[in-house]
C-alpha cells in the first residue's frame, strides 16, 4: 500500500514553528511590551490573560452552534439598547463576568448587555480596573454562521464609586489603558493595544493558547474598501449621500459589509479603507456605542496609524454623558476618513445651518 510520502500530494504537514514563537502567548507579550515585571505590569498581563480565556470559551461555544443548545436563536428578552438579545449575547456576557471573578483584578464590568455596571465586590478593594465590553458584536450573524466578535477596553477606576453609577467612566477615550477585539471567524484572532502598537494573536486550538501572529500592525494610508450599510441611504444627510455618490462614480472602490463591526474593521485594519456608521433620521447620534464599540477601535486604529472620527471630531476626544452613549463612526485609513470628512466640511461651508 502506498505510504503518504509516495503519493503525489503528501498530506498537509503543519510547518514547524519555533518553540519561542509558540511560547509568545498574550500574557508574555504584554510583559515584553511593558518591559517590566512590576505589580501593575503583572496585573495588566493577567487581565489580558483573562480576556484570552473569555475568547477561548466563547469560540468553543460558537464552534458547537447547532449541536449544543444555547448557541443559536434568541433569548426572548431585550437589552438596554432595545435590541432582541441572542442566546450567545447572554452566554458571552456571563463568560466575561465569570473569568474575572476571584481574579482580584476587575472591580466593575460595563457591557452593552447590562443597563448598569456589574460589580464584583470581592475584587473591589483591590482591583482598580474596569472592563467595558461588547460581549458579542454582530450577534445577528451567529445563526447564519458568519463572523462575530467581542470588543473590549480596560480603564483605571478613578476615585470611589460610592453611587454605583461609575461616573468616572464618562471620560474620553484617551483614558483607555488597553483595548482590543476578538474575531471569531475561520480562525479566532485577538488584536490588542496597550498604547505601544497593535498586535495580533491567533488561537492555536491544539495548545489552547493565543499565539503571536503579527506585531505592530500598521493600517495602509488608503484602501479600496468602503464598508457601510447602503440600505440606510434614504436616512442619511446630504454629506453622506455626496460621499456615496462619489465612490459609486469613481474607479478604485469596492463595497464590503458583513453586519459585524469587528469583522469589517479587521479587514480594513489589514487592507485599508473606511468603515462608516453615520447618523440616520431614526438615530441621529448613530447606532454604535462609544464606550465599548467605537472608542476601543478608535484607540486601536490610531495606534495603527489610522483615524476614527464622528464626522466632526475625533472619536477618542468625545466625552460621553451616559454609559450607553452612541456616536456616528467613520474609522479606517487616514486618507479615506479624510475624504468622508471633506464631504461633511463642504456641506457645512455651503449650508452652515446643516447639522451634519
Ligand atoms: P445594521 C451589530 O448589531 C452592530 O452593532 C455592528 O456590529 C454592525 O456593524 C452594525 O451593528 C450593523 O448594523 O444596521 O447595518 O444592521
Amino acid at each position: 500500500m502506498a505510504t503518504p510520502t509516495d503519493s503525489p500530494n503528501p498530506p498537509f504537514i503543519i510547518p514547524e514553528r519555533s518553540l519561542d514563537r509558540d511560547c509568545t502567548t498574550l500574557s508574555r507579550h504584554v510583559l515584553q511590551q511593558l518591559q517590566s515585571f512590576s505589580p501593575d505590569a503583572q496585573d495588566l498581563s493577567a487581565l489580558m490573560g483573562r480576556i484570552a480565556l473569555a475568547g477561548k470559551l466563547i469560540a468553543r461555544r460558537l464552534s458547537c452552534a447547532g449541536i449544543v443548545d444555547g448557541v443559536l436563536g434568541f433569548a426572548g428578552s431585550e437589552n438596554v439598547q432595545g435590541e432582541a438579545v441572542k442566546k450567545m449575547d447572554v452566554y458571552a456576557n456571563e463568560v466575561f463576568i465569570s473569568v474575572f471573578k476571584q481574579s482580584g483584578l476587575v472591580c466593575r464590568l460595563a457591557s452593552e448587555e447590562m443597563d448598569e455596571p456589574y460589580y464584583i465586590p470581592e475584587n473591589c478593594p483591590i482591583g482598580r480596573y474596569t472592563l467595558v465590553y461588547d460581549p458579542i458584536d454582530g450577534s445577528g450573524n451567529i445563526d447564519a454562521n458568519l463572523n462575530v466578535g467581542s470588543i473590549f477596553a480596560i480603564r483605571q477606576q478613578e476615585g470611589e464609586d460610592t453611587t454605583g453609577e461609575a461616573k468616572d467612566l464618562l471620560q474620553n477615550g484617551h483614558k483607555q489603558i488597553a483595548a482590543g477585539y476578538i474575531l471569531y471567524g475561520a480562525s479566532t484572532i485577538l488584536v490588542y493595544t496597550i498604547g505601544q502598537g497593535v498586535h495580533a494573536f491567533t488561537l492555536d486550538p491544539s495548545l489552547g493558547e493565543f499565539i503571536l501572529w503579527q506585531e505592530n500592525l500598521q493600517i495602509p494610508k488608503h484602501g479600496s474598501v468602503y464598508s457601510v450599510n447602503e440600505g440606510n441611504f434614504w436616512q442619511w444627510d446630504d454629506a453622506m449621500r455626496d460621499y456615496i455618490r462619489y465612490v459609486h462614480r469613481h474607479e478604485g472602490y469596492t463595497g464590503r459589509y458583513s453586519g459585524a463591526l469587528v469583522s469589517d474593521f479587521h479587514r480594513i485594519l489589514l487592507q485599508g479603507g473606511v468603515f462608516l456608521y453615520p447618523g440616520t433620521t431614526k438615530q441621529p447620534e448613530g447606532k454604535l456605542r462609544l464606550l465599548y464599540e467605537s472608542a476601543p477601535l478608535a484607540f486601536l486604529v490610531e495606534q495603527a496609524g489610522g483615524h476614527a472620527s464622528t464626522g466632526t471630531q475625533a472619536v477618542n476626544d468625545v466625552v460621553p454623558n451616559k454609559l450607553h452613549q452612541r456616536t456616528p463612526l467613520i474609522i479606517g485609513s487616514v486618507e479615506d476618513v479624510a475624504l468622508v470628512e471633506s464631504f461633511i466640511h463642504d456641506r457645512q461651508q455651503r449650508d452652515p445651518s446643516d447639522p451634519s
